[in-house]
C-alpha cells in the first residue's frame, strides 16, 4: 500500500506512536509519505520505502495567525495524487483529521481518497472538547472513513462526549520489544545511584495532566523508608514549578531533572520503577516503554491505564492524587525483593504478550484493508 501518515512530529505520544509505525510499515514493504511541518524526531536515520514532505506555511503579512490546517491540506492533495496514495492515516484530530477531509473533498470526483483518524487522547479528552472545536471534532470523526482509538477507554469516551454513532476500532499503542528492553549493568546506574540507591523514574511532557508534582511528593514520603533518587525525564510547561518544589521540599540532590532526553532505553535499564501519576492519561506510551524494560509501574487508575497495567501483577494502580497509597506502593516494591523480581518479568512479559509491535502493526494493516474495501 502507499500510505500517506500525518502527526505532530516534536515529543509527544501521538506523533510517536505513529512513526514508528511508518517505520514498521515501511519494513514490511509499504510505502510511506509523512506529511507535517516537521521531519518527526523519531526518523532520525534512513529507512527504505519512507518519505516526507514538509508543509510550508505562508508568512504573508495579513494571515496574522498560521494557517496550518489549510497549508496541511494541500499538501495532501498533491501527495496523495503525485505519490498516488491508496490511503491516509491522520493521528490526533485537529486539525488533522479536518485537514484531510477537506483533501478528500477536493479530490472527489478524479479520486477516492479514503483516511483514517486515529484518536490519541487530548484531542479528545481535553483540546477538542474546547467550545471552539467540539462541533468540528464530531464532524470530522463522523467524516473519517475509518476511526481508531488507542484504548477502550478513550472509544468509550469518545462515542459518549461527541454522542457519536460510528464504529471506532481499539488498536492499542505498541512498542517494539527488541529495542525496548533492559540493557544488564546499565552504564548509566552509576550516574543516577552513585551509593547503591534505587531509582525512581518518570518520562513525560510535563503538562499539568501528568501531574509529574506528585512524583516528587512521593519521593519525599518515602525519604525515610527507601534510599532512592527519582529521575524525571522530559520537559514542559511544569517543569519550573516541579524543580521549585524539589528544593522546597529539600530533594534537590535527590530529584534529577535530564530534560529532554533520547537514549530512553538506557536511561529506564538503569531504573528500578515507573511512576505514572496523570491526572488523564489515553493508554500511556510512557508507561509501555518501561514495562517492556522490566520496570514494574505505578500509576493512577484514569482512562486506558488499567487497560496496561495489572494491579498487583506488573504494578500497582491508585487513585488520582493519592500519595500516601502510591508511596505505600513504591515502598512495598522497592524493598521486597521477591516481590519486585516477579513484577518486573510480569511487566516485560505483558509488554511482549500483548503489546509487541508484531501483534498491532498487523491489527493496523488488517483494518486498512478493510477501510480499503469499504
Ligand atoms: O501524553 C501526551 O500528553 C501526549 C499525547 C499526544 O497526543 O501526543 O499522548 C497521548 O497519546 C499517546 C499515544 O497514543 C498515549 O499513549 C497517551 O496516553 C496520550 N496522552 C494522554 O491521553 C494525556
Amino acid at each position: 500500500m502507499k500510505i500517506g501518515i500525518t502527526c505532530y512530529p516534536t515529543y509527544g505520544g501521538s506523533g510517536v506512536l505513529a512513526t514508528e509505525l511508518g517505520k514498521e510499515l515501511a519494513l514490511r514493504g509499504h510505502e510511506v509519505h509523512f506529511i507535517s511541518y516537521a521531519l518527526p524526531f523519531r526518523l532520525n536515520h534512513f529507512v527504505e520505502n519512507i518519505y516526507f514532505h514538509e508543509v510550508e506555511i505562508s508568512t504573508y503579512p495579513l494571515f496574522e495567525f498560521p494557517l496550518y490546517g489549510l497549508a496541511l491540506t494541500s499538501k495532501m492533495v498533491e501527495v496523495a495524487t503525485y505519490e498516488k496514495l491508496d490511503l491516509l492515516h491522520v493521528h490526533y484530530a485537529i486539525p488533522h483529521a479536518t485537514s484531510a477531509y477537506m483533501a478528500k473533498q477536493i479530490l472527489a470526483g478524479k479520486k477516492d481518497l479514503k483516511f483514517i483518524t486515529t484518536l490519541h487522547g487530548t484531542d479528545i479528552t481535553l483540546v477538542g472538547l474546547e467550545p471552539s472545536f467540539v462541533h468540528l471534532v464530531k464532524f470530522s470523526i463522523e467524516q473519517s472513513d475509518g476511526v481508531t482509538a488507542v484504548s477502550r477507554h478513550l472509544k468509550e469516551k469518545t462515542e459518549t462526549a461527541y454522542n457519536i454513532n460510528k464504529d471506532i476500532r481499539v488498536i492499542h499503542n505498541f512498542v517494539d520489544t527488541e529495542i525496548y528492553k533492559r540493557i544488564e549493568d546499565a552504564p548509566l546506574r552509576k550516574h543516577f545511584a552513585p551509593n547503591g540507591e534505587k531509582v525512581i523514574v518518570h518520562t513525560s511532557n510535563f503538562r499539568q495532566v501528568k501531574r509529574v508534582a506528585d512524583t516528587i511528593r512521593i519521593m519525599k514520603e518515602i525519604e525515610n523508608s527507601v534510599n532512592a533518587r527519582l529521575v524525571l525525564v522530559g520537559d514542559g510547561p511544569e517543569r519550573s514549578e516541579c524543580e521549585r518544589l524539589a528544593r522546597e521540599l529539600g530533594l534537590q540532590n535527590k530529584v534529577l531533572f535530564l530534560g529532554k532526553q533520547d537514549a530512553l532505553v538506557e536511561i529506564l535499564s538503569a531504573s528500578d520503577l515507573f511512576l505514572i501519576p496523570s491526572q488523564s492519561e489515553s493508554f500511556g506510551l510512557a508507561a509501555l516503554e518501561a514495562m517492556a524494560c522490566g520496570l514494574p509501574v505505578i500509576s493512577s487508575s484514569v482512562g486506558g491505564l488499567p487497560e496496561l497495567v495489572r494491579h498487583n501483577e506488573t504494578g500497582y494502580i491508585a487513585e488520582i492524587g493519592d500519595i500516601s497509597r502510591m508511596s505505600k506502593y513504591t515502598v512495598e516494591l522497592l524493598t521486597n525483593e521477591k516481590k519486585y523480581s516477579q513484577f518486573a518479568l510480569n511487566a516485560r512479559e505483558r509488554s511482549v504478550k500483548n503489546f509487541d509491535k508484531s501483534i498491532i502493526v498487523p491489527a493496523y494493516e488488517e483494518y486498512y484493508n478493510e477501510v480499503l474495501k469499504g
